[in-house]
């Protein structure tokens, strides 16, 4: 029997100022996601959408450099409890976005379940920014930061542990947008980063043999975390950040295939859909294809 999955949609958009990527979950299940996946089997379980509550008032988003903070902390408390339970159940957790600050939320909730847990990071830019560094406010650049620890309290210390992970057990693919402070911490903590060039130079075969290969032995679950705008605009083109040169349609295609070959992924989330920005579902049906992958479809 196939491990069960749970899906839990975020209807989070308040680490961004863009609207409509609350509405990302229901866009991937429109796409059909649940049917997918039990298509190949699975016996799947939605969970529907987490009440991420209200966006901050202007007075308390004018107080604080990071953008809805006491929001984003509080639905992305929640988030973690219910990921947390699904994990204690055994279920696969495979989170549905919302803006990629729900990361913080979805890893609070995972990473208390490993000693050691890996993290595939994909995505066009490197999420690393803290108050500090951050050229935006927007707590959707700042996840992967704050869950190595660094950052505003009130988001590193959700569900009451830091750091969730260890720097040594990330890898980045698909960078192509990196901040100044998000570089400098990449090289302080020796961050594993397949930017485009690495990705354009080796392809996606060996990029995708070697993270497998780092994490073998290192890690002892591996989260993956795919915001949509690692793909290239043009195969992708409902996110809030779009930038050009990206991940292409076929080579997503293929590292989700040979992680699946691989049973590398023990829970996965698909983040910063915003179907207001996008050509009639593309980006959402892109997601839904790519979890088909993820989970082992195969044509023949
Ligand atoms: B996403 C940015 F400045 N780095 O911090 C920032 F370029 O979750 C973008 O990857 C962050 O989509 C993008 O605001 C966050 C910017
Ligand atoms: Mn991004
Ligand atoms: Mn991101
Ligand atoms: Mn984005």
């Amino acid at each position: 029997m196939k491990k069960k999955i749970s899906i839990i949609g975020v209807p989070m958009d308040f680490g961004q100022t863009r609207r409509g990527v609350d509405m990302g979950p229901s866009a991937i299940r429109y796409a059909n996601a649940v049917e997918r996946l039990e298509s190949l089997h699975y016996e799947v379980e939605d969970l529907g959408d987490i009440d991420v509550g209200k966006r901050a008032s202007v007075e308390e988003d004018a107080s604080e450099k990071l953008k809805n903070l006491k929001a984003a902390a509080a639905g992305n408390e929640k988030l973690a409890l219910k990921v947390d339970e699904t994990v204690k159940e055994g279920a696969f957790p495979l989170i549905l976005g919302g803006d990629h600050s729900i990361a913080i939320g979805t890893l609070a909730g995972v990473a208390k379940h490993y000693e050691n847990l890996g993290v595939i990071w994909y995505d066009a830019h490197g999420d690393l920014n803290t108050g500090e560094t951050s050229p935006s406010g927007n707590i959707h650049g700042m996840p992967l930061a704050v869950s190595l620890g660094l950052g505003h309290s009130t988001l590193t210390n959700i569900m009451g542990y830091s750091p969730k992970v260890k720097p040594e057990n990330i890898v980045i693919i698909g960078a192509r947008c990196l901040d100044e402070g998000e570089k400098d911490l990449i090289k302080k903590l020796g961050i594993k980063v397949f930017t485009m060039h690495e990705i354009d130079r080796l392809g996606m075969t060996k990029v995708i043999e070697e993270t497998i290969q780092y994490f073998e032995g290192r890690a002892d679950g591996v989260h993956l975390s795919l915001d949509l705008d690692g793909l290239d605009p043009i195969d992708a083109p409902g996110v809030g950040t779009p930038v050009i040169g990206g991940i292409s349609y076929r080579e997503s295609h293929l590292a989700m295939e040979m992680l699946a070959e691989a049973e590398l992924i023990t829970s996965a989330e698909f983040v910063e859909v915003n179907p207001i920005l996008d050509e009639r579902n593309k980006t959402a049906i892109v997601a839904v294809e790519l979890m088909g992958s993820l989970f082992g479809e195969k044509l023949l």
